[in-house]
């Protein structure tokens, strides 16, 4: 660091030339994130030092968030829900697993087989968590973490997990099931009705990971079944950093019951508040604001027409694209697409390279995937599919 500072302009001019860098997301089809909305913007901006990790000093910011989370129960059949404004999906995924493996280790079965491998040479089993084969990174890192076996079920032809693999991998030390509403890479949403009868037959936790989906699927015009409606479902993952327009860090993890979010306590002796459920400590009270103001601003009417429109525009690219006889992998259910097309990775690079496009890849199938966020319009698509097929016919 310098001795002394540089001036406000020479800050200005380095910044400027690094946000020149930065893409636009008038060439991105690869992201799950978007522009926020203007007024999650300036909420944010308004509430830049509200810390969420010692909410007594921030009482406003705190009630926000209740009313965040209870009109986001509200909206996955829930109003009573109880949880907490995460980072993002990463964050609500390790810490609803979390939830389910202390509440596992706690339990009467698990205590009394640990104290009988006590008496003998038997190490006490490792629990597992059974996920979906397309479930998201985040939950490797759960697994390293928190300790917990990962075991992935297979996918069917519609990349939806085959519910007799996940029958097929449960056993007596299954703390529980993922699944997902809105994966990452097709966005294709699991039978979470079966999985959820599983779960209750089993007597296992069910998390659902809507970080994509959750802002998506109550918003079509097809009802899906997907949320706490579904008495089985125990915790679910929603990022309104991603289709709910807020600002980054927005993540919102809620619990069916409250002894969920109680597993997760830790004692803050020195703060306002003498318990936290959360993760991170210190917490953006920013993206809170951000979330409240834009959930309110658009209500259900706006998030409808934004939701509509991305589907307008995946059909419309579909359509254009079987013009060239490029199809889908599978039929988009939402406004993420995964396309068969030979060479995908030179076509991806080629992309980039030629035409400053950034497109993504699925690993299995292989495909290039991209991602119709509301920045996207119909000129894009235009533009993009000619520069495509350039490189197809080339
Ligand atoms: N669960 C699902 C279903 C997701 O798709 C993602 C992220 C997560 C959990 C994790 O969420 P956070 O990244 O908020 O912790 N899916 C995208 C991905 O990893 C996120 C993303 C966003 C990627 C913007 C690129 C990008 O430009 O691919």
């Amino acid at each position: 660091m310098n001795e002394t500072g540089l001036s406000e302009e020479e800050i200005r001019n380095i910044l400027n030339d690094s946000k020149g860098q930065d893409l636009k997301y008038e060439r991105v089809l690869s992201s799950m994130c978007t522009y926020p909305h203007k007024i999650a913007v300036q909420a944010h901006m308004q509430f830049i030092e509200s810390n969420m990790g010692d909410f007594g000093l921030f009482r406003g910011t705190y009630n926000l968030e209740k009313e965040i989370l209870s009109l986001i129960g509200d909206l996955l059949h829930k109003a009573d829900a109880v949880g907490y404004m995460t980072t993002g999906g990463t964050e609500s995924n390790i810490q609803a697993i979390r939830s389910m493996r202390n509440l596992f280790l706690q339990s009467s079965e698990y205590q009394n087989s640990a104290n009988s491998s006590k008496n003998s040479d038997n190490k006490c089993a490792r629990p597992n968590l059974v996920v979906p084969d397309s479930a998201h990174f985040s939950f490797d890192k759960v697994s390293d973490i928190l300790d917990v076996e990962l075991r992935k079920a297979s996918l069917d032809d519609e990349l939806k997990v085959s519910v007799e693999s996940v029958r097929s991998l449960i056993d007596e030390n299954t703390i529980g099931l993922v699944a997902i509403a809105g994966s990452t890479e097709f966005g294709q949403v699991d039978p979470i009705k079966e999985l959820s009868d599983i779960a209750l037959e089993k007597n296992i936790f069910l998390h659902v990971d809507a970080a994509f989906g959750g802002f998506v699927l109550p918003f079509m015009k097809k009802s899906y079944e997907f949320d706490f409606k579904l008495p089985g479902v125990t915790s679910i993952a929603i990022d309104p950093h991603k289709m709910g327009l807020s600002t980054i860090p927005s993540g919102v993890l809620l619990f069916r019951d409250f002894h969920q979010l109680e597993s997760l306590k830790a004692d803050t002796p020195y703060l306002t508040v003498s318990t936290q459920y959360t993760l991170t400590g210190t917490r953006s009270g920013a993206a809170v604001a951000a979330t409240y103001a834009v959930m309110n601003f658009l209500g259900k009417e706006g998030y409808r027409k934004t939701v509509s429109r991305c589907m307008e525009l995946t059909h419309y690219l579909l359509e254009k694209l079987k013009d060239m006889d490029v199809y889908p992998l599978i039929e988009p259910v939402m406004n993420v697409v995964a396309l068969e097309v030979p060479k995908c990775d030179l076509v991806r690079s080629r992309l980039a390279k030629e035409f400053n496009w950034q497109v993504s890849i699925t690993q299995n199938p292989h495909g290039l995937r991209l991602v119709i966020m509301p920045h996207v319009s119909f000129e894009m698509i235009d533009s993009f599919v000619a520069d495509l097929k350039k490189i197809l016919d080339s």
